[in-house]
């Protein structure tokens, strides 16, 4: 129903472009009369023309500079109680790349993504980015406004992009050739969302590190938090002991991939017990070099991930070894959303958007019949539909990227999701002709960790989605002090990168992709991390 109200409301907008001023020489209108487009259920609040040099974002402390283009500030009301602001902006046609680029938000962020529009913008792209209808990024906004969640469970994104699209034809006599979607944790979830609910939205998308199992990782991090606090709710493992752990977890599972480089390629094949880190009954009480039993159990139940106490069935998957702290600051690690907050991550979920009673108290959690009710009640949150055939009869094309150390979002899940689609698709082979999957060994979430983490995902998207040439690999790189120290392949899920055998092991040139069961039958007797 949601998607044929939409689909009336952009129908009802396209014959809205003859009724607005006198086009400008660029067959364009002139920005500032952009302000008086009339689109149902929006309100353009500003158009104006931007000069090229230092931007100030509405709350950000720096201004940005960025090239000259056209600011649209609007709001859209697809419900009665939605009060979704985004903003689109449009560069001068001589500037403009014909591409439009929409982008995604992080966490339960309430607020434009400014820096990836200046990002976008800089590239000669139009581009758009919203609120998801609310301010903040804690969760009380849903508190009584069903119709909120909605919008930011994925109405905000779809309308935000429907509507820039008309405000950039408007902005500058043709509609976008192409449009593409970027985004990353959140904004991956938004970007699996709209190649599910909104098949023709995008014809190219990305989704880096998706938080798209929304409710079943809520249930993930309660799980996790409770794993890892006393009763009395202090957190058991230290930085100082994630640490210990990240570094016993590599250098137990770093050859069973083949190669000892500091990575692990597929923590799924690392099964490293915690206990063998169990200090000696001679030691001190809370020796650095090792771990008290109760640490050794904590971290064995975050690995082993929420089940269901009734069934046995395994609700979400754990956190992958190696991801329980691969750097010192809090977000790389366990400690940012598992082990530092006072209660566990995301309880607002329950406490605003399903029960709505802000006083809910999580130690009440019931596995079996909550996980049920909230799936049941937030449908709109999640995006695990594993039938694309819409998006792909589109013609449109799809990259999901993650890291294998993400301590944020668990990449044994997304691996999970790419599986299932492919086996709802007819194959592997039927699955990457619209959508390949990179999941780069050691990379963080979204970015940084001790793998190489930065390549070029959206110039893949372009080449595959304008020029036919699908990305049979990307090429990563790492920067230690702002230099180059590794690049490596990222292969096309479920291949890994496979060293030739010659040649440095810190350049992509000397790898190849390859069938994952190729480098497991030539290492099998080096699995010593195995158990
Ligand atoms: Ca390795």
């Amino acid at each position: 129903m949601t998607r044929r109200v939409l689909s009336a409301l952009t129908v009802a907008m396209i014959p809205l472009f003859a009724a607005v001023g006198t086009p400008a020489a660029t067959n364009g209108t002139a920005c500032a009369n952009l302000a008086a487009l009339t689109i149902p259920n929006i309100t353009i609040r500003a158009a104006t023309l931007v000069a090229a040099g230092p931007f100030a974002p509405p709350g950000a402390q720096n201004s940005i500079t960025l090239p000259a283009f056209c600011r649209v500030e609007a709001t859209a009301r697809p419900s009665s109680d939605s009060d979704i602001k985004f903003e689109v902006w449009i560069p001068p046609v001589d500037a403009w790349n014909g591409k439009f680029q929409g982008v995604g938000n992080g966490g339960y962020q309430g607020s434009i993504s400014y820096t990836a529009m200046a990002a976008a913008l800089r590239k000669g792209y139009a581009t758009a980015s919203t609120d998801t209808g609310h301010t903040g990024d804690d969760m009380k906004f849903g508190q009584g406004h069903p119709e909120k969640v909605v919008d930011y469970g994925y109405r905000a994104i779809h309308v935000m992009t429907d509507t820039a699209k008309l405000i950039v034809r408007n902005a500058t006599g043709k509609f976008a050739d192409k449009s593409y979607f970027v985004g990353c944790s959140a904004g991956g979830h938004q970007a699996m969302s709209e190649a599910q609910r909104f098949p023709d939205d995008y014809d190219g998308i990305i989704a880096g590190d998706p938080a798209h199992n929304r409710i079943r990782q809520t249930f993930g991090f309660m799980w996790s938090w409770a794993a890892t606090h006393t009763a009395d709710g202090k957190p058991i493992l230290t930085q100082q002991k994630l640490s210990l752990v990240s570094k016993a977890v590599v250098d137990a599972c770093d050859a069973v991939d083949g190669l000892k480089d500091g990575l692990i390629d597929d923590p799924r094949k690392c099964h490293f017990d915690p206990a063998k880190l169990i200090c000696p009954s001679t030691s001190a009480a809370d020796d650095a070099t090792c771990l008290t039993r109760a640490q050794a159990d904590a971290l064995k139940k975050v690995y082993d991930g929420a089940r269901n106490p009734r069934t046995g069935e395994q609700i979400f998957t754990g956190w992958p070894r190696g991801s329980e702290g691969f750097g010192e600051t809090a977000g790389q690690g366990w400690r940012q959303y598992l082990t530092d907050p006072a209660e566990p991550s995301r309880v607002g979920l329950f406490r605003y958007f399903l029960f709505h009673d802000p006083n809910w108290d999580w130690r009440t959690l019931d596995y079996d019949r909550d996980l049920a009710y909230a799936e049941q009640r937030l449908a709109m949150l999640p995006a695990v539909e594993r039938d694309l055939t819409p998006f792909k009869k589109h013609g449109n094309k799809l990259i999901v990227y993650t890291g294998w150390a993400d301590p944020v979002v668990p990449p044994q899940d997304t691996a999970s999701y790419y599986e299932a689609v492919a086996k709802t698709m007819g194959g592997y082979d039927k699955t990457r002709d619209f959508f390949r999957f990179f999941a780069a060994p050691g990379m963080g979430h979204c970015a940084g960790g001790p793998g190489p983490n930065q390549f070029e995902a959206l110039a893949a998207l372009e080449q595959w989605v304008e020029k036919g040439i699908a990305p049979d690999k990307l090429i990563a790189s790492h920067t230690s002090n702002g230099k180059v120290d590794r690049t490596r392949p990222l292969c096309p899920y479920p291949q890994v990168a496979r060293w030739k055998g010659t040649g440095s092991i810190d350049e992509a040139a000397n790898f190849s992709c390859v069938a994952p069961e190729a480098v497991t039958r030539k290492t099998t007797t080096t699995q010593n991390g195995q158990q």
